[in-house]
This record gives structure tokens, C-alpha cells and sequence, in this order.
């Protein structure tokens, strides 16, 4: 399988993330996907490609013009403000019906954050313009050529992002990009399946009342675990995306073979769709030794794992979503994928 890759993800680089009542190094880290990249190499999967420039439409797609210059321009306007540290937000229009955007960058902060671990950084938005354009330069590749599969090795990731809010270490969500290019590209269906860790809010969000766009999830609980508010069971689309969007949460401890299960399910939900094509947000925060995640999934798995996802006969993508045991994260990401090929 040929992978998409660039070397501009290193421009996401914070220093802090807020973890339990302390600023630490960020689990979403440049080393994840050196290792990634590293592993791809050393098992000679296939060739690595650097993105092309979609410019910004696509993106524009799907995330509201205001958010996309509140990117463009908070970690400036924070510097600009004398603030020392990294740009995290301290105060939310909770509970809010209406809020009106505030002017001054602290208050636009919690404005456009779902989550407050996730520093805004010097390189962030030029980070995750170029994670879009890997997700877009693998989508247009795999709806151009013979291959069955491509990887977009995109970071930082993006399902936790909405069309207008960032968090949960995502700030333009790569996957409802790629999925919306397809339907600008003459695909009639288009399935997603999330199988990071943590529910993929943003991209339910996105496609919430779509029947063209179907989302399925694997993921910790909500009740449990990240992002807290969003993924559970009852949640299933709205108006005419009823039944479009699909949840499996599972408990703390969960292991392969029920997890396994779920994803059964999952592959049925995306076979009677009828996808034309399916995009995968790939994390890799269910291993069994994640240090924020709760799953039990061990490497020889991941194999398993793209052996059914690839039983389905449909063209896939694979997009990088999440995975923080940054040691393995290589070798488990490449077994996915490996074990599609196969
Ligand atoms: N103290 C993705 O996997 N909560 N995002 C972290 C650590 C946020 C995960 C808690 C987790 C976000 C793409
Ligand atoms: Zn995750």
C-alpha cells in the first residue's frame, strides 16, 4: 500500500498539553508519526509520497469561514495580547443559547474550543493545513488509480474537530474532508469508519443529518472517557441522516474479542450501505499499553483487524487519527494496514 506523507508535521509541535492539573508534554507528539514513517520504510509496505496543494476549498467545505481565520490568526493575536505561555482557553460560554463572539483572543479561545488540553502553538495552523492535504492528495489517489487501499499518514489528526471547533488535539478534521471530496468527486455513498480510541465527534457532527455520509464508531464510553459528551448508543443521526450515524461504545477493559464483535456489526452496517468507497480513521489508542485509553487490543491484532476491514471489497482509505504509546505506535499502525494488503 502507498502512503501519503510530509515532513511539515513537525510544525505542530507544543509544548504543553493541560493533563491532569499539569502542563506536560503533549501525548500528540512529532515522534508519532517518525515512527510511523519509520516502520513503513523498514517493512517496505510501499512507496511514501509527498502531498500535492488543494488549496483551500475543500477545506472551506466543511469548516465555517470564521473558524478557519480564528486558525489562521490566534497564535499571533495571542502573542500579540503578551501572553507567555501556549494559547489554552479558560472560560466557556457554557450553557449558552446564543453567545456572541467575543473580540479579544482569550474569550475567541473558548469560543472555538471543545476541550482545553490542547495548546494553539507557533506552526499549528500550517500543521493542520498540510495534515488536510495529505488526507486529500491519498483521497484523490485512491479515487484515481487501481489501488484498493491508501494511507494518509496525516497529523495532527482531526476527528474531534466540528466545522467549528477544535480540540481533543484536532483542529480541521482530515477525514470529513476526504469524505466530502469524494462526494464533490462523483461518489454516491461514502462510509466512515472510526476506529480510534475516542468517539469521533467532530466528524458525527459534521455529517450528523446526512444520508450520503455514514458514520460508524468503535470506541471507550462516553460515560468514561474523552470527549465526555458525545457517542453514545442512542445517538443515530437526525432528520434524514436518522440511522446514518452509528455507535458501538465499549467499557474500560474492553479486549480484541469483543471489540472484534462490534467491528462485525460495523462492517455489516457499512456492507448494506452500499459504500463506494470507505474511509477509515484509523487510531491506533486501542493497544492494550496507550497511556491514555482503556482498550486492550495487542499488535498481533492490528493484522487481524485489517484482514476484515479489508473483506469488505470496498476502496479504502486509511486516515491517522490517534495512538500515544509512541513505541509501538509504528508496528500497529503498519499490522492495519499490512494485514489489509494481505
Ligand atoms: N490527560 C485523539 O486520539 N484527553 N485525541 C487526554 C490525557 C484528550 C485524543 C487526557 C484525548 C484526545 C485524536
Ligand atoms: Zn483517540
Amino acid at each position: 500500500m502507498e502512503s501519503i506523507f510530509s515532513e511539515k508535521h513537525i510544525l505542530r509541535n507544543a509544548k504543553t498539553e493541560l493533563s491532569g492539573g499539569l502542563l506536560v508534554e503533549p501525548y500528540e507528539r512529532p515522534s508519532r508519526a517518525e515512527y510511523i514513517v519509520n516502520r513503513i520504510r523498514d517493512t517496505q509496505l510501499g512507496n511514501v509520497i509527498s502531498p500535492g496543494d488543494y488549496g483551500m476549498s475543500p477545506i472551506r467545505a466543511i469548516h465555517s469561514a470564521d473558524f478557519v481565520e480564528f486558525l489562521q490568526t490566534a497564535w499571533v493575536r495571542w502573542k500579540e495580547a503578551g501572553f507567555e505561555g501556549e494559547a489554552i482557553p479558560s472560560v466557556w460560554p457554557a450553557g449558552q443559547l446564543q453567545t456572541v463572539r467575543p473580540r479579544f483572543i482569550e474569550g475567541q479561545l473558548g469560543y472555538y474550543a471543545l476541550a482545553g488540553e490542547t495548546s494553539l502553538s507557533e506552526g499549528t495552523w500550517e500543521a493542520a493545513y498540510e495534515s488536510a492535504q495529505v488526507a486529500l492528495s491519498g483521497i484523490d489517489k485512491l479515487l484515481s488509480n487501481e489501488s484498493r487501499g491508501i494511507f494518509s499518514l496525516c497529523r495532527p489528526p482531526g476527528h474531534h474537530a466540528t466545522a467549528n471547533r477544535y480540540g481533543g488535539y484536532c483542529f480541521l478534521n482530515n477525514v470529513a474532508i476526504a469524505a466530502q471530496y469524494c462526494r464533490d468527486n462523483g461518489s454516491q455513498r461514502v462510509a466512515i469508519l472510526d476506529i480510534d480510541f475516542h468517539h469521533g465527534n467532530g466528524t458525527q457532527e459534521i455529517f450528523y443529518d446526512r444520508d450520503d455520509v455514514l458514520f460508524v464508531s468503535l470506541h471507550g464510553d462516553p460515560l468514561d472517557t474523552f470527549p465526555f459528551f458525545w457517542g453514545h448508543e442512542k445517538e443515530q443521526g437526525r432528520g434524514s441522516g436518522t440511522g446514518y450515524t452509528v455507535n458501538y461504545p465499549m467499557p474500560p477493559g474492553t479486549g480484541f474479542a469483543s471489540w472484534r464483535e462490534s467491528l462485525a456489526k460495523a462492517l455489516e452496517k457499512i456492507a448494506a450501505f452500499n459504500a463506494d468507497v470507505l474511509l477509515v480513521s484509523l487510531g491506533v489508542d486501542t493497544f492494550e499499553n496507550d497511556p491514555i485509553s482503556f482498550f486492550k487490543l495487542k499488535s498481533d491484532d492490528y493484522l487481524v483487524v485489517g484482514r476484515d476491514i479489508a473483506e469488505l471489497g470496498i476502496k479504502t482509505q486509511f486516515v491517522m487519527e490517534g495512538g500515544y504509546d509512541v513505541e509501538e505506535i509504528g508496528i500497529n499502525v503498519v499490522n492495519v494496514l499490512a494485514g489489509f494488503d494481505s
